[in-house]
């Protein structure tokens, strides 16, 4: 069945892949973006490893390529008229919401980025749930959140919701959330909301706490060169798997945060696109806010760093390990065993971390090593401002 789905976010490294899946199994697919991402590349002097057409020009390409067509919309999520403008012309089936400011450091650099971070991903998330009730109500929102959410508590992580006993009498609640940075938070804040409107409005949701994604290629991004997605390995808007590769291509030590246990669920960025193609094919009924834990793996992220140097000693790269002192305020050793099972309940065939994806990472990333600037690799964001010095806004106007 042919459905239309409607990608928030659609320039960016997980928007832009989803909605050519989408749009080559048949979909009738739409993406919304402001290109805000571009801008804080510029802010920042950072730029994504692979040259980046506009999206303009990434969906004439499509269109050459493929014969398929991926509709545009330019436009901001904090701008009420325009979602629900946009909602009410093409009255999406599915609404997948990628567009929020993602990275944790960014976040963090100081209060102007903390609170554009928090207004920018909770206004746009609201004008959606509002968009959505008042013009397509039967509309099934499928929102990516994070394992960030729940943060690293000394129990187990549920799935969502966390059945509470208390004084002879029980409730499930949300599961509890300890979030570890500003970013975090604004999408602690987007659950409760979604909460809200699926509880009082009768809304459809599905919740995707997802992992960190690594990856460079899915089965479209391969079809030509101009359909590439924004992988980026900086700092701020890199992730720690992805870093680690570019940092073995350029002979850079790994940059391991502290002693390196933090642990976190992991995934492949196919496996991104499986789980929400999942969500979308079994909706959340009306009133259901249904959470899903979306990874694949569970590493620390020292294994992480082991497994690309040995990836890079099999090529014959003399790549070392450095436990760089840790810019942010999290437990570096600690209890996690996330329960991940309602993705593969429904079907999902994980591509598990191996050899061979490592080796064809950096293989992929050291065919466009001119482009790395390996200054961006180290730009000082920190959670704690150390000295007056090194205040938060000492680091926004010194980003590097
Ligand atoms: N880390 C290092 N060295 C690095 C980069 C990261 O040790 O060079 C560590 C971090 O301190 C952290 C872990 O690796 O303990 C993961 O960091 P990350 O930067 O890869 O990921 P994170 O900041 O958690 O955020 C990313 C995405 C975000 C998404 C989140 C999923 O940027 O959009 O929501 O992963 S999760 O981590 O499950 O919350």
């Amino acid at each position: 069945m042919s459905l239309r789905i409607l990608v928030l976010g659609g320039d960016g490294y997980l928007g832009w892949p989803t909605a050519m899946a989408f749009s080559r199994a048949g979909h009738r697919v739409a993406v919304v973006d402001n290109f805000a991402k571009r801008q804080w590349e510029l802010e920042l002097g950072v730029h994504p490893l692979f040259a980046l057409p506009t999206l303009h020009e990434r969906v004439r390409a499509w269109r050459e390529v493929t014969e398929n067509e991926i509709e545009l919309f330019v436009g901001d999520l904090t701008d009420y008229g325009f979602v629900e403008a946009v909602v009410d012309g093409f009255r999406p089936d599915a609404i997948v919401h990628y567009g929020e400011q993602p990275s944790a450091p960014y976040s963090m650099i100081d209060v102007r980025h903390a609170t554009y971070t928090q207004s920018n991903n909770v206004i746009g998330n609201l004008n959606v749930l509002f968009a959505i009730r008042d013009r397509s109500p039967d509309t099934h929102l499928v929102k990516l959140g994070t394992m960030g959410e729940y943060g690293t508590p000394n129990i187990d992580i549920e799935e969502g919701y966390l059945e509470v006993a208390h004084n002879g009498r029980s409730h499930s609640f949300l599961y509890p959330k300890t979030p570890g940075s500003m970013y975090h938070l604004s999408k602690v804040h987007d659950s409760h909301n979604i909460h809200f409107a699926t509880r009082i409005w009768d809304l459809r949701a599905t919740d995707l706490n997802q992992g960190v994604v690594y990856g460079i290629e899915t089965d479209e991004t391969r079809l030509d060169p101009r359909l590439s997605t924004s992988f980026h390995y900086d700092e701020v808007f890199g992730t720690a798997l992805n870093r680690f590769c570019v940092q073995a291509v350029v002979g850079h030590p790994l940059t391991v945060y502290g002693a390196g246990g933090q642990t976190r669920g992991y995934l492949n960025i196919r496996d991104t696109i499986a789980c929400v193609g999942l969500a979308i094919a079994s909706p959340a009924e009306r009133g259901q806010l249904r959470v899903f834990n979306q990874f694949t793996e569970q590493f620390t992220v020292l294994e992480l760093a082991e497994r690309v140097k040995a990836a890079a000693d099999g090529l014959g790269w003399s790549v070392s390990i450095a436990h760089t002192a840790n810019p942010r305020k999290e437990l570096e050793d600690h209890y996690y065993n996330a329960r991940h099972s309602k993705l593969l309940e429904l079907g999902l065939e994980p591509h598990l971390l191996d050899d061979e994806l490592i080796d064809s990472m950096l293989g992929r990333i050291a065919d466009q090593r001119d482009r790395i600037d390996p200054t961006t690799i180290t730009q000082n964001v920190r959670w704690v401002p150390q000295s007056a010095a090194e205040s938060p806004s000492a680091a926004a106007a010194h980003p590097r």
